[in-house]
């Protein structure tokens, strides 16, 4: 067992599943230390010594300690190079490559994503608020755009940051993930390309012990807030 790796967040946040899905894929052992955030332990000591943000994940390995979902993962593939799937390429050409889609996926793919999953998936089902039709649609405008550019390059490219599943796909999951559950889905599925890659990379066992872990959580979210409205 590696000691000391230590995920604390909130099992069903997008930001904390990218970072178990990594550690899942390098098959290392952690402890997860689950915050709750519809108590707002997020906003409050001790956890905002570990993020200032105030957002989950924060994480540990020994003495490091860390936060930025994305920079989690980059250490996590770099630093258990050897561990499980390698997730990084070693020759700066591909690496560069690799982490251009990284960058796509933060700055083009999320914020559209996010926004998505907040709007279809989040306001109505765990929050019971009504879904904002203009922010949905100029968000699934920005998102087909994105697509499209993903459809063309997984043409001429088996993933996105090159010849084999890299953090480039692996950031994607989470998002992606919640959006085919709702109707964005179709905006996947049209695109054969994309679809396959979706398809190919959610179908992963590391990917299917995370969403594991999140369904739990969501569960358990669910039935809290049952017992909730039941005593109320
Ligand atoms: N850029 C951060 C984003 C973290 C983030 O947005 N976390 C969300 C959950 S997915 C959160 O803590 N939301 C609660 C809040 O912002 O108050 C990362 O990738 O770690």
């Amino acid at each position: 067992m590696v000691a000391g790796i230590k995920v604390i967040g909130t099992a069903y946040s997008i930001a904390t599943m990218r970072v178990l899905a990594c550690l899942y894929e390098k098959d290392l052992d952690f402890q997860f230390v689950p915050v709750d955030l519809s108590t707002g332990q997020h906003k409050m000591e001790p956890f905002l010594s570990l993020n200032p943000f105030g957002q989950v994940p924060a994480f540990e390995d020994g003495d490091l300690k860390l936060y930025e979902s994305r920079a989690i993962t980059r250490y996590i593939a770099e630093e258990y190079m050897n561990k499980g799937t390698d997730l990084v390429f070693k020759e700066p050409k591909k690496q560069a490559v690799e982490s251009v889609w990284a960058e796509i996926e933060a700055h083009h793919f999320d914020p559209a994503g996010t926004i998505l999953n907040w709007e279809l998936s989040v306001k109505p089902r765990l929050l019971g608020l009504e879904v904002d039709r203009a922010v949905v649609d100029e968000n699934e405008a920005k998102l087909v755009k994105v697509l499209d550019v993903y459809e063309k390059r997984l043409c001429e490219s088996k993933y996105l940051g090159g010849d084999r599943f890299t953090l480039a796909d692996l950031h994607h999951l989470p998002t992606a993930d919640y959006l085919t559950d709702t109707s964005i889905k179709m905006l996947f599925e049209s695109r054969p390309r994309v679809s396959d890659w979706l398809a190919d990379i959610t179908a992963r066992p590391a990917w299917r012990k995370a969403v594991e872990l999140r369904n739990q959580a969501l569960k358990k979210r669910v039935d809290t807030s049952m017992q909730g409205s039941q005593t109320k």
